[in-house]
């Protein structure tokens, strides 16, 4: 029976376009606007919960575009989702697994929104849905992708000398194999061995371009390496694995639970990159990590670049995991030029703290959702249950 208190009465999508402090060079786009699809959620009890479902360079990255996620949430979630009861997340999920195929990002943006209606219902952050908060930082990344070794120098003895970032992620696949490791290996050696450096080559290699290519780069000092070849080229990521001492990652190849599990039973990854949007929501994220966990792999909390406010729900599942053997990289905010929260997610001393406050702990600035708007809003209005 629906609780008439916390039913769901609407929901409502948005497409925020921001520009980003620099072009964001990928092998596959370069980046110079995140375009995020935010959704907020308004329950009976005048309770509301946001969230977001974000992806990268439009269609380059996968399957989904921020136009789709939008629409898929509009036409084909919104509605069935309307009048039920918001408590009963697990049975919102299931409900839009078996009635949406595939399209997690959307389906992430919808989940999120719902964890955090609830946790601000019982007072207490999304953390404690998930069993409880056992961190209050995390170590965090920061990506290197201005397409000029000398630029990424200047920006990596920055984020050093001012403790933000010490853990590098370097995006490569664009140029030839050989001119990626020299790059790479300029900038290891001027970081030195204080810091951590490591690649993404977003699945730009062949298999013998990548044999060459970790070959380079585990003698340059380079510790990982995340999804060198397509994401369904299982085969060619466990000989990877097998073959070289440096950590092969894999991203692109984890969309989800029965992904991880292949991922894990082929041994082609040393290490999940855990996405929240790649895995369907927060709940699918979990299973993801559990699977890395009983597989023995090494684990890391990956982004889609999104704002504040996947960020902050992103940490909030994260903060639950005990161990996170490489860190993470949820630094999305500080990609943009400006910060959609009205309260900004801290970054200091090589860490991300995790955002107070209840729900995902992240409240949006008005003004910055209507300035970055793409259009003066769309929502969908309660007319029916299932
Ligand atoms: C990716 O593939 O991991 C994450 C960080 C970044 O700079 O780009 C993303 C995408
Ligand atoms: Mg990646």
């Amino acid at each position: 029976m629906v609780n008439a208190v916390t039913k769901i009465d609407q929901i409502e999508t948005m497409i925020l376009d921001i520009p980003t402090i620099r072009g964001h060079v990928l092998s596959m786009a370069t980046m110079r606007v995140q375009t995020a699809v935010l959704v907020r959620i308004r329950f009976a009890d005048g309770s509301e919960g946001i969230g977001e479902g974000t992806t990268i360079g439009g269609l380059s990255y996968g399957a989904e575009s921020p136009e789709g996620i939008r629409s898929a949430i509009d036409t084909y979630i919104a509605p069935v989702l309307l009048g039920r009861d918001g408590e009963d997340v697990n049975g919102a999920i299931h409900l839009m697994d078996r009635l949406v195929k595939s399209n997690r990002i959307a389906k992430t943006a919808v989940e999120i929104a719902l964890w955090d209606g609830l946790g601000k219902r019982l007072g207490v952050p999304v953390s404690q849905i998930f069993g409880g908060a056992v961190h209050a930082r995390l170590p965090v990344a920061w990506t290197l992708a201005s397409g000029n070794s000398e630029t990424d120098i200047a920006e990596a003895l920055e984020m050093i000398e001012s403790r933000r970032h010490n853990i590098f992620k370097l995006k490569i696949g664009k140029r030839p194999v050989g001119e990626d490791v020299a790059h790479v290996a300029r900038i290891k050696q001027a970081v030195g061995d204080g810091a951590s450096v490591r690649v993404d080559v977003n699945t730009a290699w062949s298999l013998q371009d990548a044999r060459w290519g970790l070959k380079g780069l585990q003698d340059a000092g380079c510790e990982l390496v995340e999804q060198p070849v397509p994401a369904r080229y299982r085969r060619a990521m466990a000989e990877l694995t097998r073959g070289y001492e440096i950590a092969v990652m894999a991203d692109e190849a984890l969309n989800g639970p029965e992904d991880a599990l292949a991922v894990a039973r082929a041994n082609a990854s040393d290490v999940f990159a855990v996405k929240v949007a790649q895995s369907g929501g927060l709940k699918r994220a979990s299973e993801v990590i559990a699977i890395g966990q009983a597989a023995g792999l090494g684990l890391y909390g990956g982004t889609m670049l999104e704002t504040g406010l996947g960020t902050a729900a992103a940490l909030q599942l994260f903060a639950t995991i005990e161990t996170l053997h490489w860190g993470c990289e949820f630094f999305g905010p500080l990609l943009l030029t400006e910060d959609i929260l009205a309260e900004p997610i801290t970054y200091r001393d090589f860490c991300v703290e995790i955002p107070g406050g209840t729900g995902i702990g992240a409240a949006l600035d008005p003004d910055k959702i209507a300035f970055f708007r793409r259009d003066g809003g769309r929502s969908t209005t309660a007319v029916a249950g299932e």
